[in-house]
């Protein structure tokens, strides 16, 4: 894909196939009979979504440097676990994403001016202007909460209603790393296993929370929580977007033939800051090399290359998409800055619907 040097990061930038990388790669799923039965139009889905969540963030970031807003959250290196796992889902799974999981949104159709306008503040989005976490029960996405861990009850309620209802439905929520501290966390995994509740519950490891290593905030796995709680887990590589598709995919089975929760503990990294505003602090937290190690793992990057390698798709086919993905991005970037100054939200309305 184009790099874009003034917003991305420099392993990102300077990306070039690592043969080890990019053999691990296929071998984590080459004998997978999921990923064996997928057409070539899901695989560039797939594609499709992975760029145009990078571009979302790119455009933010655009928007940061050139002071038209404060301050974004991105969920830059970590794509995969969001656009893997929401490609295995049905149309009518409801998703609880966080606000690293902007991926969530775009690949259940959101439109991306509406995900741009979360930044500025317009009506036209759910909350109509008064938070930039965003969603839409339309298409199956429930927005995330502020206070983490609060969504894995919610979710997990979801969940309980499809079990009361016999529907073949599920919820999926992430809880990063950090979050897993809450106690709420914990409550609502108890709930979703004690009800036996399809729950698909995915704890996104990014080894940092705020400026907090892991090892700083928690000893141990986090799939030792499947056996706390009794649940089946898996563990997947969460820079790649085709195991946590199929991932998702046996869980989402799982889940609904035997109604129990799954939980999915995807490893990946966080190559940006807590938001944009500590990218810096970040690097000097973890150091070059790991920023190096991670760079040569950048989701997209390693996709490309196997798209091209084992799927002989081309170059030109993937530079296409990225055309279109790219000028969509532009278009909607452009329709939501003109929104912010035709679609500002009435100030008489602020009380309406705030209930707290
Ligand atoms: C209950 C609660 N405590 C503290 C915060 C402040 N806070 C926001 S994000 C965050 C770190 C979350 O880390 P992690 O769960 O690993 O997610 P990541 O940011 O790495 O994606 C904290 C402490 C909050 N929003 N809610
Ligand atoms: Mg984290």
């Amino acid at each position: 894909m184009k790099r874009f040097t003034a917003y991305e990061f420099t392993e990102y930038v300077d990306w070039q196939v690592d043969a080890d990388v990019q053999r691990e790669y296929h071998n984590k799923i080459k004998d997978n009979p999921i990923i064996q039965s997928l057409k070539k139009s899901d695989y560039l889905l797939l594609y499709r979504n992975l760029l145009l969540t990078r571009l979302h963030d790119i455009q933010l970031k655009r928007w940061v440097k050139q002071g038209v807003i404060t301050k974004a959250w991105l969920g830059s290196g970590e794509e995969a676990v969001t656009v893997g796992m929401c490609g295995a889902l049905d149309a009518s799974d409801v998703v609880g994403p966080m606000i690293r999981n902007a991926g969530a949104l775009i690949c259940r159709g959101m439109p991306m001016k509406i995900c741009l306008e979360a930044y500025l503040g317009t009506k036209n989005t759910l909350a109509q202007g008064r938070d930039l976490h965003i969603g839409d029960p339309k298409i199956g996405v429930i927005p995330p909460i502020s206070h983490v861990g609060d969504i894995v009850p919610v979710m997990a309620g979801f969940a309980l209603a499809f079990k009361l209802r016999k529907e073949k439905r599920v919820a999926i929520t992430w809880t990063g790393d950090g979050s897993t501290a809450t106690g709420i966390f914990h409550e609502g995994m108890r709930v979703a296993s004690s009800l036996q509740v399809p729950l698909i519950s995915v704890i996104q490891d990014n080894q940092v929370a705020l400026g907090t290593v892991c090892q700083h905030h928690h000893k141990g796995s986090f799939t030792a929580f499947g056996d706390l709680y009794g649940i089946p887990t898996l563990e997947v590589d969460g820079n790649h977007v085709l195991d946590c598709f199929q991932a998702v995919s046996h869980a989402r089975k799982t889940a609904i033939a035997q109604q129990t929760p799954v939980l999915i503990v995807a490893k990946t990294f966080r190559m940006g800051g807590h938001a944009t505003h500590d990218e810096k602090e970040a690097r000097r937290l973890f150091g070059d090399d790991v920023y190096r190690y991670w760079g040569k793992r950048d989701p997209i990057g390693c996709y490309e290359a196997w798209l091209m390698s084992e799927q002989q798709i081309s170059q030109k086919e993937l530079e296409e998409i990225e055309k279109e993905c790219l000028a969509y991005v532009d278009q909607s970037a452009s329709e939501a800055a003109l929104a912010k100054i035709t679609d500002a939200p009435d100030p008489s309305t602020l009380t309406l619907g705030v209930y707290a």
